[in-house]
């Protein structure tokens, strides 16, 4: 590829919340760096940078407390923007999670008054998300969760989450807003523990709803970074089940705060094998990074994050089109992937087959003695991850 096959084209389908590039660099610790800026220049500024979509919260878009006049000015100058600039809405989303009236959960709250607020809040933010054209809506419950477990049961926890998604899919059939829920795991912060910590707690959670094929998931790298896993087999499992529904892309340094860093920017070979396992499944999804610029950073900064992101994903997926045409990458695949020969049928239970496998001489030292150049296969994709080797 040229270098100008690194700049961002719609066919990419990348996709940046407002609160992204809109992030004002408040932190626990410090107030914000940047000027507010508003949804309409934020639109136009994904647009300078050459992203497909904008995502929302409800509120990064409406306040909380805007009288239904002002939420249809609000709405209409934010869908003329978006038209201006050819930016479309791939994904809505809720913010349940700032106000203090969430202070202790959402769906999972112990009060039934703020139960029912999170969902009418949802049901509204999906309205809204419907109508500016959003197909996909996250559901990330920051605010689910705990200090102390004296509070609830987590399995009374577990009853009311599912009350609620089971309640929006039923909502969202009976508007006829066709939206595929994603569910966003994280395992901790903002509170000391969160419930559903990781994207395989949600895919089992998944399994126990009424409408299961509504929902699927939105992993994103910090968060299963923060959690200790590897990102790119929590994503590979969620796709093999068919639940991989949306992602967020950031990066992370392992064991620290939710850090949010540019795509690629802490650990570039996790992001390869990301990019790599996505671009060879043939993952259609937008490609959004949930993610902002450091609080060190102007509005130039924050165009340089933006751009920073979308180029290395561009870069990786090169990379990986490399790797997978090395002639000697190949070779060794098929080498270590050749099995032994005349082996039992494993893959259907039979009578016939059972006894055939009880029955079964396996040749151990040959198995002992197979090669399994697995140095060389790091090193070769090393080699191409820092440009000394290419096609
Ligand atoms: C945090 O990673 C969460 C919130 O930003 C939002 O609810 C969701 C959308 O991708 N990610
Ligand atoms: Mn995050
Ligand atoms: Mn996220």
């Amino acid at each position: 590829m040229t270098q100008s096959n690194y700049e961002p084209r719609p066919e990419h389908r990348f996709s940046f919340g407002l609160w992204t590039v809109g992030n004002r660099g408040r932190d626990p610790f410090g107030d914000a760096v940047r000027e507010a800026i508003s949804p309409v220049d934020i639109v136009s500024l994904l647009a300078e940078v050459g992203a497909w979509g904008v995502n929302l919260h409800d509120n990064d878009l409406i306040p909380f407390d805007a009288t239904p006049a002002e939420r249809n000015r609000i709405v209409s100058k934010f869908k003329k923007a978006c038209e201006h600039n050819g930016i479309i809405v791939p994904m809505a989303t809720v913010n349940l999670f700032f106000h203090p009236v969430f202070r202790d959960g959402a769906f999972t709250a112990n009060d039934a008054g703020v139960r029912a607020l999170a969902l009418q809040k949802t049901m509204r933010a999906m309205d809204l998300g419907a109508e500016l054209g959003a197909k996909i809506f996250v559901l990330w419950g920051g605010r689910e969760g705990v200090e102390t477990d004296a509070c609830r049961r987590p399995d009374e926890a577990i009853k009311r989450l599912r009350e609620a998604v089971n309640y929006l899919c039923e909502y969202s059939i009976d508007r006829g807003y066709g939206y595929k829920f994603a569910l966003e795991s994280k395992p901790n912060e903002p509170r000391g523990d969160i419930y559903m910590a990781t994207t395989g707690h949600y895919l089992g959670f998944i399994a126990t709803l009424d409408q299961p094929d509504m929902v699927g998931v939105n992993p994103e790298v910090a968060h299963e970074t923060m959690a200790g896993l590897n990102f790119m087999h929590g994503v590979a499992q969620a796709w093999e089940a068919g639940k991989l529904f949306h992602i967020d892309l950031n990066d992370q340094m392992p064991g620290r705060y939710d850090q949010d860093f540019r795509f690629g920017s802490a650990n570039p070979k996790s992001a390869f094998w990301l990019v790599k396992f996505l671009e060879d499944a043939g993952y259609s999804g937008p490609r959004h990074f949930d993610a902002h610029a450091y609080r060190t950073e102007n509005y130039e900064g924050v165009k340089d994050f933006a751009r920073g992101c979308m180029r290395t994903y561009l870069i990786l997926k090169e990379k990986g089109e490399i790797w997978n045409a090395d002639q000697e990458i190949q070779e060794i695949l098929e080498s270590i992937s050749a099995g032994s020969e005349d082996l039992p049928s494993t893959s259907d239970f039979s009578k016939a087959n059972a006894g055939n496998l009880l029955k079964h001489h396996f040749n151990i030292d040959k198995m002992l003695g197979k090669a399994l150049p697995y140095e060389r296969l790091d090193q070769l994709t090393i080699d191409i991850l820092l440009g000394v080797r290419q096609r």
